[in-house]
């Protein structure tokens, strides 16, 4: 394998061609110096978002500056209880002791860690392999599981691979229908929204299936609008009457795929009047949604975190597949099936073995090849490496029983895990809790030791975006003094715990051997090197971009003899990722919510996002621009449900479900069913949204269920 040769980062005054901190477009923009700090400045030659940018990405500076952020280690005073200033020597001791000690009392999986879908694939890489070689621990899991894990799910059942888009982005603008599925893209990826514009301009009809009237609801040429939690048998009763209507693509379905007959039969139970009583969605709109579906030459489903943050989220990406693969759209061009990934590395990161059952290059840690393959790159016995661990919120859970002392990397969990007060009572009830953040988050807050980090601007390495596309994020400035990266963070703690090698702080270094983890697997990137990276206008390369000139055949740009391989923008064009070739149909059926609301819990409630702040705030609201745009908490909710309660809009609520309370402000909006409310997750206190979510898990997946509860409100006083 050749090695790549070091990057280096831009001379002052010059601009560096970068990426934003923040979601899983991962949009291309200009770091230039001003002053003391960075200005960020267009780079309309990046392909993806061509020079567009959102607030949270033109601002993102901001979190860069020495005020808001952390500048030196801090460690739990024995005398005070409180946190003291330390010295990094201290601090790092204090947490090798803390795992030590842990260890040695209760054994390896005593010791648990926590990773982030934000962290590069070569932070991902290093704390999955540390918590395997150095912690020996099978308790490592991170927030993605919280984020797409029921399409990746469904994506591996049904492709036998898990790539957000099979296909540029792109590829959207030029499809003839494109059913977007409880994706608020116009929020959540503003600059994306450019293709859905493009395809329609073009004569395509967007179909956007959302319980409100969202900024990219209002887009839609068709709006529907179910109730929570009814995705599944939404998508069930479109196939059916694909069905019924001819829109089945036999040829395809016969050449193609596997299983037709189970899931026909399955779909068919689902008659569209019964649909229309379980998602209230009028027949007639399912008709019109089939007939423009049906009869597009090239169409597309997308989704995002609306269907699959449900207890049946599998499944239910299942279903939405399998209306993919009857009318014969994956595998064919500007056609198919796609999920659109949220975090920054969310697709990376899930990738290179930071979650509980994966070793790098989307190898299963319980493949014996697999093992051995990674145990050879790793210099130890494949004996030595743990089997599966918890999902996340299992791990949450465990925290204070089984799992004494955690190190948490890249996530915040006391805003952003499902029933939130029981996760902050289990994350206080720690023996010992290490946190490397960038900011004295609200979970860096409950820590013993808080190691300040280095972030984005400051430091290179390569994240995957939402089209697998890996590119290189560049070190644009120098950090603060008193902060150090987090490859450094896991460096000064094997060295601590005995393992002076195998932990390298040069992100090109540990990318190298990524590379050889990685080479074989699905998500093979031994042809990707920095250099081919930075080259051109640093657009990226599509895994799988296996070593070699050999071309991987059946992709579209398979490398010719003697040019190395180009990477593989498009997947499935020739066959599956299964063992057959094959897509596999999954036969399912509807199934109701873990939570419906009753006669004392008689609202939906659903959580999501706003466009000014960004997951559970820690960065973001540290932003005053976007505190202006997004200031607090609220609760939507329709007319009609406010009168009945007794609430005007900017009235206090209580929002109160079987976990919890929280009093936020009411906003009264027709754009939403009249028996859903719904809250943001982004910020921490009386409107903290995961007081109330439910932690019930998807048996596949363990995703949980953060878009449906039932709760019932009350006007104080
Ligand atoms: N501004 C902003 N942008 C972000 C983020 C952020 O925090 N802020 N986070 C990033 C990340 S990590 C992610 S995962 C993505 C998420 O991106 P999205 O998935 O677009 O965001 P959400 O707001 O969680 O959910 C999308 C929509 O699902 C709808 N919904 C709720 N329940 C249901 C249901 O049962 N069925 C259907 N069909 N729809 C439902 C909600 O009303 C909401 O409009 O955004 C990324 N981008
Ligand atoms: N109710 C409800 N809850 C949800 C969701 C929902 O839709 N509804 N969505 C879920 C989803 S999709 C997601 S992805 C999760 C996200 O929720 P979290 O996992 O809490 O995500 P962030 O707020 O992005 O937390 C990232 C933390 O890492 C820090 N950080 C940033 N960069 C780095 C770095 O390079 N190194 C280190 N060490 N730290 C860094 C940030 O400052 C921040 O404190 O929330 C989930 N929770
Ligand atoms: S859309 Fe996402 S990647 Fe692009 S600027 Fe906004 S937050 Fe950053
Ligand atoms: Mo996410």
């Amino acid at each position: 394998m050749q090695p790549s040769r070091p990057v280096q980062a831009a001379a002052p005054g010059t601009v560096t061609p970068t990426h934003c901190p923040y979601c899983a477009l991962q949009c291309g923009m200009g770091l230039a110096r001003a002053g003391e700090g960075v200005k960020v400045v267009e780079r309309p030659a990046f392909p993806v978002n061509g020079g567009a940018l959102c607030g949270k990405g033109r601002t993102a500076p901001a979190v860069l500056s020495s005020r808001v952020r952390l500048t030196e280690p801090l460690v739990r005073s024995h005398a005070t209880g409180g946190l003291v200033p330390a010295t990094w020597e201290e601090a790092l001791d204090r947490v090798a002791e803390g795992l030590a000690r842990t260890r040695a009392a209760y054994g390896a999986d005593a010791c648990g860690v926590f990773g982030g879908g934000g962290l590069t694939n070569e932070k991902a890489y290093a704390l999955g392999k540390f918590a395997r070689v150095v912690l020996g621990t099978s308790q490592i899991d991170y927030n993605g599981r919280f984020c797409m894990s029921s399409a990746a799910a469904a994506g591996q059942r049904a492709f036998g691979v898990d790539r957000g888009l099979p296909f540029p982005l792109a590829d959207v603008a030029r499809t003839g229908c494109v059913i977007l599925v409880g994706s608020n893209l116009a929020e959540t990826m503003p600059p994306a929204l450019r293709y859905l514009t493009e395809m329609k301009d073009n004569g395509g009809s967007l179909i956007v299936v959302d319980p409100r009237r969202t900024r990219t609801a209002e887009q839609a040429d068709l709006h529907l609008a179910p109730r929570p939690g009814t995705d599944l048998a939404l998508a069930l009763g479109l196939l059916h009457l694909v069905v019924a209507e001819g829109h089945v693509d036999e040829e395809y379905v016969a050449a193609r795929t596997s299983g037709w007959e189970e899931a026909r039969a399955a779909a068919m139970a689902h008659w569209p009047e019964h649909v229309e009583r379980i998602t209230g969605v009028p027949v007639p709109q399912l008709r019109e949604t089939v007939r423009r579906f049906g009869a597009a030459e090239h169409a597309m489903v997308l989704t995002a975190r609306g269907p699959e943050q449900q207890a049946k989220g599998t499944d239910t990406v299942g279903a939405w597949i399998n209306l993919c693969l009857a009318t014969g759209r994956p595998g064919r061009p500007l056609s198919g099936y796609g999920c659109l990934t949220g975090q920054g590395n969310g697709q990376g990161g899930r990738e290179h073995g930071q979650k509980a059952d994966q070793l790098p290059g989307y190898r299963k840690l319980t493949d014996p090849g697999a093992r051995a393959h990674v145990a050879a790159v790793w210099g130890v016995d494949p004996e030595s490496l743990p089997g599966p661990g918890r999902s996340a919120y299992e791990l949450l859970d465990a925290l204070g029983g089984d799992v004494r002392a955690l190190l948490l990397m890249g996530s915040n969990p006391v805003v952003s895990a499902p029933r939130a007060a029981h996760v902050e009572q289990r994350i206080r009830s720690l023996d010992f809790l290490a946190v490397a953040d960038v900011v004295l988050s609200e979970t860096a807050a409950l820590a013993d030791v808080v190691l300040p980090v280095t972030q984005w601007a400051e430091e290179t390495g390569t994240v995957t975006n939402l089209e697998g596309r890996v590119l290189l994020r560049r070190k644009a400035v120098d950090p603060p003094p008193g902060v150090r990266s987090d490859l450094d963070v896991l460096h000064g703690l094997a060295d601590r715990l005995g393992h002076g090698k195998g932990f390298p702080t040069e992100p090109e270094e540990v990318f190298d051997e990524l590379r050889r983890a990685s080479a074989g697997g699905i998500a093979d990137y031994a042809g990707i090197t920095y250099e081919r990276l930075a080259a051109g206008n640093g657009e990226g390369v599509f895994w799988p971009c296996p070593e070699g000139t050999e071309g991987t055949e059946g992709t579209e740009t398979a490398g010719a003899a003697g040019v190395p391989h180009a990477g593989t923008p498009r997947l499935f064009l020739e066959r599956f990722a299964t063992d057959d070739g094959r897509a596999r149909f999954v036969a399912v059926a509807h199934r109701g919510a873990a939570e419906e609301p009753d006669a004392e819990y008689p609202v939906l409630l659903t959580t999501g996002r706003v466009l000014a702040q960004y997951q559970s705030g820690a960065q973001t609201r540290r932003v005053a621009e976007l505190n202006a745009a997004a200031p607090g908490p609220f609760v939507e909710l329709h007319p009609r449900l406010a009168a009945r309660v007794g609430v005007a809009d900017g009235d206090p609520v209580a929002v109160v479900s079987r976990r919890g309370r929280a009093t936020v402000p009411a906003r009264v909006t027709a754009g939403i069913r009249p028996d859903t409310v719904f809250m943001p997750f982004h910020w921490p206190g009386e409107g903290r949204a995961n007081v109330l979510t439910h932690p019930a898990l998807d048996p596949v997946s363990r995703m949980p269920e953060f878009k449906v509860c039932a709760v019932r409100l009350e006007a104080p006083g």
